[in-house]
């Protein structure tokens, strides 16, 4: 029986959160830290030039002439005049001194294994350059890559990084309608897809997404397939280029890294907001580089020596920044792993932990709450030792935190909670793991050089650590900041800055970054991150419009309308629950609920499924029209309904409880 099981077992817990609060990191880690002068927060407040000691991580071909330019905001500039690779940073300038250590450790779903050294990932990027030049790739155009988490990923990755072509790596769940539409978007002219993988063991044929989002592109993209096996195993459509035979074709060749601008796009990394259309964030290469590889040195504590892992994938931002760029420009051991963690067994994880005597190991509060879930009987039966723990992605409850402590940690590894997003390309608060207390359910600090601040509604700043809840902003720039979104300056401005900065202003100073979440923070400086004030939901740690939900519904006939809120989960923290009026003289029946489940499989991807589906006769609505999903989701969690008094008709929320709660 595990701990949450365990009513005795969780008192336990409970009554030692209210003893303690804060949590000291183990002198054992202190020790050995990476950043351990507190100092690093005053030399990364010379604003900007503090942000030079993180470009000093890299390697450049030339210098630049100016650290940041905020004469245009909100487009600022990082490192301007500065040039590199990214693909060099991560991979050639380590072969002199580490050639022959693992790059990438990759761990397949029966226990298969690969090794990819150093020299190894030099020669395969190399290749997969080459092959993707002579396909016509050219500097500056986007290659959409729908890949797993296989060494193809990564690979395919740096070796776009290498020619100067931006990557745009759309999560292997999403589905074929969802590639179509970034695709589109990006106006990329490449797709780079793989016959398939696994997932529990089965082979799942992933090509097939690539064959029905070429039905619905409105462009022709040359596809590129990878094949999982030497040959392929799914059905392969004749007019794609079998990376395989590319790769043969320009075995031993190499391709000179092209020097890009610091402020040259390095990929976009589509992400939901909330419109029904995604945004393509879009990341500069020097600054983004430059802060993905400081803060892997100074919160994750990565040496090269290390065997670190990242338990996530590739295909959302952590992957990106936290499995390839950050880990590989500091020259360490990345870990990666292509299953599910219950495949074949629930140990899975720590069997793969003990194997390669992982030291540094980052997953999500959902992954915990499962784990937790299952019981530490899973963990205790294999022997593993972690010096440093990560959470990502969502709050994690003080609970599960003294769980992953406790279990996972065995009390003697340090945890830092790493707030950030898709827009922000790496941490912005997150302690420092060896000059801060910990603090279960809190992000902690500000990372150096971020300054955070709290507005309300009308952008009037709360004091500091009131206590209050407030908007979170970020006051100053900082290099990993999105450039833009891709193709739509004024999307990004509306988003991001409109509301809290003074857009007429030319002085940088007078622009703030809107995050979307809500943030507390503590008489002691701690930030607590409350989660989104917009109609994005987090599903399991993935971002999830509502509306984009909401359009995949209403492709489905039968209905009128629809509107979706998010549900409290124990496990997953948020699922979303959708509300259908129904056309005319349709019945509700269990086979239209399948379509609309269907519709957002296959719109969005088997990862966003509703949980609930609920027929209603009507939806709540302001006078003019606009659905008050505030309502329904008070309705989902059977909370008290808050103010319905701007409602066209204020006994709709009413009825539909009625109608699902019986009460
Ligand atoms: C990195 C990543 C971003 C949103 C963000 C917030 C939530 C992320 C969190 C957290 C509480 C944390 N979020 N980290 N909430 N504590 N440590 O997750 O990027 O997928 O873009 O999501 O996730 O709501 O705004 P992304």
């Amino acid at each position: 029986m595990s701990d949450s099981e365990d009513p005795e077992a969780s008192a336990t817990i409970e009554a030692r959160l209210r003893e303690q609060e804060y949590f000291r990191p183990p002198t054992k880690f202190v020790g050995q830290a990476n950043a351990t002068d507190p100092a690093i927060h005053d030399e990364l407040d010379e604003f900007p030039d503090g942000f030079e000691r993180y470009a000093e991580l890299l390697d450049w071909d030339e210098s630049w002439d100016q650290t940041f330019d905020g004469s245009n905001p909100p487009f600022f500039e990082w490192f301007v005049g500065g040039k590199l690779n990214a693909s060099y940073n991560c991979v050639d300038r380590h072969l002199e001194e580490r050639k022959n250590q693992t790059a990438l450790l990759w761990e397949g779903t029966d226990g298969e294994q690969e090794n990819i050294t150093y020299q190894d990932l030099y020669r395969r990027v190399n290749e997969m350059a080459a092959a993707l030049r002579a396909q016509g790739v050219e500097e500056d155009d986007v290659v959409t890559v729908h890949l797993p988490m296989v060494p193809a990923l990564p690979i395919t990755m740096l070796a776009c990084a290498r020619i100067g072509a931006p990557h745009s790596v759309v999560f292997a769940g999403f589905s074929a309608q969802a590639l179509a539409e970034r695709v589109d978007s990006a106006q990329s002219d490449y797709i780079v897809t793989i016959d398939g993988y696994y997932r529990r063991g089965d082979f799942l044929e992933h090509i097939e997404k690539t064959d029905d989002a070429l039905k619905q592109t409105d462009r022709d993209p040359t596809v590129l397939q990878w094949n999982r096996h030497d040959e392929a195993k799914a059905d392969v459509d004749d007019d794609y280029v079998e990376v395989d035979s590319l790769l043969e074709e320009h075995a031993l060749e190499t391709v000179e890294p092209v020097s890009r601008d610091a402020e040259d796009p390095l990929f976009l990394m589509y992400t939901s907001g909330t419109t029904g259309k995604p945004k393509g964030c879009q990341h500069r290469t020097g600054g983004y580089l430059a802060y993905a590889a400081a803060t892997s040195k100074n919160v994750l504590d990565i040496k090269p020596e290390d065997t670190y892992w990242c338990a996530a994938d590739i295909g959302w931002i952590t992957g990106h920044s936290y499995i390839v760029y950050g880990p590989l420009a500091l020259g360490t051991t990345s870990v990666m792993y292509e299953d599910t963690p219950d495949h074949p067994h629930k140990g899975r994880i720590w069997e793969i932990a003990e194997k390669y005597d992982v030291d540094i190991f980052h997953t999500s509060p959902t992954a915990v709450r499962m784990f937790m879930k299952w019981g530490e009987e899973y963990p205790e039966s294999y022997d593993f030792d972690f010096r440093h723990m990560t959470t990502v992605g969502e709050p994690i409850q003080p609970e599960a935190w003294l769980w992953y402590y406790k279990h996972i940690g065995d009390e003697d590894a340090v945890i830092v909670d790493t707030w950030w997003q898709t827009e922000t390309g790496g941490h912005l608060i997150t302690n420092l793991p060896a000059l801060d207390d910990m603090k279960p359910g809190s992000a902690g600090k500000p990372a150096p050089g971020i300054k955070p601040a709290l507005v309300d509604d009308q952008g009037e700043k709360l004091p500091e650590a009131s206590g209050q809840a407030g908007n979170l902003i970020i006051e100053r720039p900082w290099p990993s900041m999105l450039q833009t979104v891709y193709g739509n300056d004024e999307r990004f401005i509306s988003t991001y800055w409109e509301d809290f900065s003074d857009t007429d202003s030319d002085d940088w100073t007078d622009w703030n970054y809107k995050a979307g979440d809500g943030a507390v923070q503590a008489q002691d400086g701690y930030w607590r991150i409350l989660g989104r004030l917009d109609d994005v939901m987090n599903v399991a740690g993935h971002r999830l419009g509502t509306m984009e939900l909401e359009s995949a519904v209403s492709e489905v006939e039968a209905v009128a309308e629809a509107a979706v809120a998010p549900r409290k989960d124990a496990e997953k923290g948020e699922v979303p629950d959708v509300y259908v009026i129904l056309r005319e003289g349709v019945e509700r029946s269990d086979a239209v609920k399948a379509d609309i489940v269907g519709a957002v499989e296959e719109e969005i991807g088997k990862f966003a499924r509703p949980a609930n589906v609920i027929f209603v006769d009507e939806l709540p609505k302001t006078r003019s029209g606009k659905i008050m999903r505030r309502l329904l989701e008070e309705i989902s969690n059977g909370e008290e309904l808050g103010d319905t008094t701007t409602l066209r008709d204020p006994s709709v929320p009413e009825q539909i409880r009625e109608q699902i709660h019986g009460d």
